[in-house]
């Protein structure tokens, strides 16, 4: 048997210090968009992702907010794993940097580098962002700030461990100079100029920062964030700790922001030369997303929120602006109106209209089963269909969404022409039925291929046209040839993306802003206030019992259950899919938050929640000790 070629992705380990914001979610779906492209051309995937939860920012911030670090990073934790669920995000590994076998292995690596002489202990002077974290030398600071984020920097001293970068300049330079190791190729110059021409030896410990995993044989160090974080990258196919996917070394793609290339083109290879293991095929440093004309960031507060623009306008609508509207490689600029322009012009009217109009002519004119003609001539239109595979593996093989999107759209627009060229209508009038059915052939053809194609972008909505077209999506691309499709039964011509009107959009998405900022603050305010007998009596817990439940479709971890509690039946939604199947619910009492007001979730509305325990992915049902009524109240 053919044994898949593996593909190893990952995005950087965020930080979670703050509100996560689009800028993350574009790293993350650019990867899942080639992640499910990878797994849709045969390979076997494994796409990583997680948070960098150590060091000294996160320890103010949680000392800010009066929680532990661990409280602190597990909220925001959740926030992110909500994120994802919500931009369809099909990541194989979340890997937290406080998770038990990254923090072992870590020490591990610490210490085989200390034995084997490649890390030691000095005293560092130096300039130090406490912001960044990071340490600089005089000639890499700008205008005598931190060259990363423009701040102030201070004089700084410690006794620290070093880690001996300095041995590896001449390997480091072949690597960025003499391959494609780092993409875009503009980065490499500034990488090589700025960093590595007085490459110096780089401290890895701190004794001021708690927040960290200690040194093992020293324990008042902690061993500092870069190390820590750039671990992550084997730590999570179990590198010194059972190396479980380790034969997914060495990853294909680490995708990251520009702002740490150099962490990923310098330090990261430095130290697996000097662990002796294979060097990542490729770094990624993508450009910014821009918003009010500066880096969108949680310090500066200049973010927009992908919570709100997902739940408001699709997750397809988001995915597609994140993909298609930054150049990639370059930065891009988000505004809300570029937003809605976007989804209006490329959703809604170009490709939307395309499968409208289709479907529509392929009802009126054929009842809906359009047969695959007798024979076919190779037209224009039949070849660029064809073409389009190789146009967009192409893309995708540089890793570029936007160019993959620019061709897949330029081929939509092209089959909008097609249907004026050719006026089916008139054909219709004129009783031309044969040229009639190819022309419509054609289209549904040229859709399915365009379908096929959107899949890693806007899972949804590809789903969508494939049902629309009475096929089930294909699982692999590669092998998608025009005329396969014997016969076609259409659907009804669903609206698949909404057009908006950007001025109302406008004015009700700045309230929504604000709107956003005062519940969030009110969140905060709750979470830290105690609360009385009173505020909890308002709470109204009751034993519910499981009478039927299903998956809730397309969402992997989502369970649909209806429940009598008493004489009454309900529907509740729970998070619950990874932990239980729906036969094994069927039957359980569980406890219910009765009064909570309903919502809608994946379209279904949930009157109430189910209780559980949660320990990071272990989610446990709360249940009653002993067998009781349901309805019963719980206090
Ligand atoms: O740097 N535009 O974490 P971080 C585009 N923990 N991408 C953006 C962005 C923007 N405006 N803002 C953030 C760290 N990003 C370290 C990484 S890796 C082992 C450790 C994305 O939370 C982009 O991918 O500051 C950037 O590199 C990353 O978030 C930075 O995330």
């Amino acid at each position: 048997m053919n044994k898949k070629q593996k593909f190893y992705i990952t995005t950087p380990l965020y930080y979670p210090s703050g509100k996560w914001h689009l800028g993350h979610s574009y790293t993350t779906v650019c990867c899942d968009a080639i992640a499910r492209y990878k797994r849709l051309t045969g390979f076997d995937v494994f796409y990583l992702t997680g948070t960098d939860e150590h060091g000294q920012k996160i320890e103010e911030r949680a000392a800010a907010a009066g929680k532990t670090p661990k409280q602190f990073v597990d909220a925001l934790v959740d926030d992110i794993k909500r994120l994802w669920t919500l931009l369809d995000i099909e990541y194989d590994k979340f890997i937290r940097t406080t998770d038990d076998y990254h923090v072992s292995s870590v020490q591990k690596i610490f210490t085989k580098l200390y034995e084997q002489g490649d890390i030691y202990k000095a005293t560092y002077k130096g300039k130090y962002c406490t912001p960044c974290e990071s340490f600089w030398t005089q000639s890499q600071l700008v205008d005598g700030k931190c060259p990363d984020c423009g701040r102030d920097v201070i004089d700084a001293e410690e006794e620290s461990y070093f880690f001996r970068l300095s041995k590896y300049k001449d390997r480091l330079t072949e690597l960025l100079t003499k391959t494609d190791f780092l993409s875009p190729a503009s980065r490499v110059n500034e990488m090589v100029n700025n960093f590595l021409t007085d490459l110096e030896d780089i401290a890895v410990s701190r004794t001021s920062v708690k927040w960290g995993i200690p040194v093992p044989f020293d324990p008042k160090h902690s061993i500092y964030v870069w190390i820590d974080a750039l671990a992550n990258y084997i730590t999570a196919l179990g590198y010194n700790n059972g190396e479980e996917n380790m034969d997914y070394w060495p990853a294909d793609l680490h995708m990251v922001g520009k702002e740490i290339v150099r962490f990923h083109t310098i330090i990261w290879p430095a130290i697996l030369m000097a662990l002796d293991l294979p060097l990542p095929k490729k770094v990624y440093g993508h450009g910014w997303l821009l918003l009010g004309g500066d880096k969108m960031s949680k310090s500066k507060g200049n973010v927009a929120d992908p919570f709100v623009l997902a739940e408001r306008y699709g997750v397809d609508s988001l995915r597609y602006f994140l993909l298609r509207e930054i150049p990639f490689g370059a930065d891009g600029v988000y505004t809300d109106e570029a937003f809605l322009n976007r989804i209006n012009a490329d959703l809604a009217n170009d490709l939307g209209n395309l499968v409208k109009r289709t479907v529509s002519m392929a009802n009126q004119y054929f009842g809906g089963t359009v047969n695959a003609p007798r024979s076919v001539a190779k037209d224009e239109y039949i070849t660029a269909a064809d073409a389009l595979f190789n146009k967009t593996d192409a893309a995708m093989n540089r890793y570029s969404c936007s160019t993959a999107l620019e061709e897949i759209f330029s081929f939509v627009s092209q089959s909008n022409k097609y249907i004026d060229l050719n006026a089916p209508w008139l054909l219709f009038k004129n009783g031309e039925t044969e040229k009639l059915n190819t022309v419509i052939y054609n289209l549904l053809e040229g859709i399915r291929i365009v379908a096929g194609l959107l899949l890693p972008f806007i899972p949804r909505g590809a789903k969508a046209i494939f049902g629309e077209l009475g096929l089930s999506s294909p699982n692999r691309l590669d092998n998608i040839k025009f005329g396969d499709t014997k016969c076609f039964k259409v659907g009804g011509g669903v609206v698949l993306y909404k057009r908006y009107d950007v001025k109302q959009e406008l004015a009700a998405l700045n309230k929504t802003d604000k709107e956003i900022k005062e519940e969030h603050m009110e969140e905060q305010v709750e979470q830290k206030a105690e609360i009385t007998i009173d505020d909890f009596d308002k709470i109204q817990l009751k034993i519910a019992k499981v009478i039927a439940c299903e998956k809730v479709e397309k969402a992997d971890k989502l369970l649909k259950l209806t429940v009598r509690v008493g004489d009454e039946t309900r529907t509740v939604v729970s998070g619950i899919a990874k932990s239980y199947s729906p036969d094994e619910m069927v039957g359980k009492s569980v406890v219910l938050v009765a009064n909570l007001k309903p919502a809608k979730l994946r379209g279904i509305v949930s009157q109430g929640m189910v209780l559980c325990a949660v320990d990071g992915d272990n989610v446990v049902l709360i249940s009653p000790e002993k067998s009781v009524e349901s309805g019963s109240e719980v206090c």
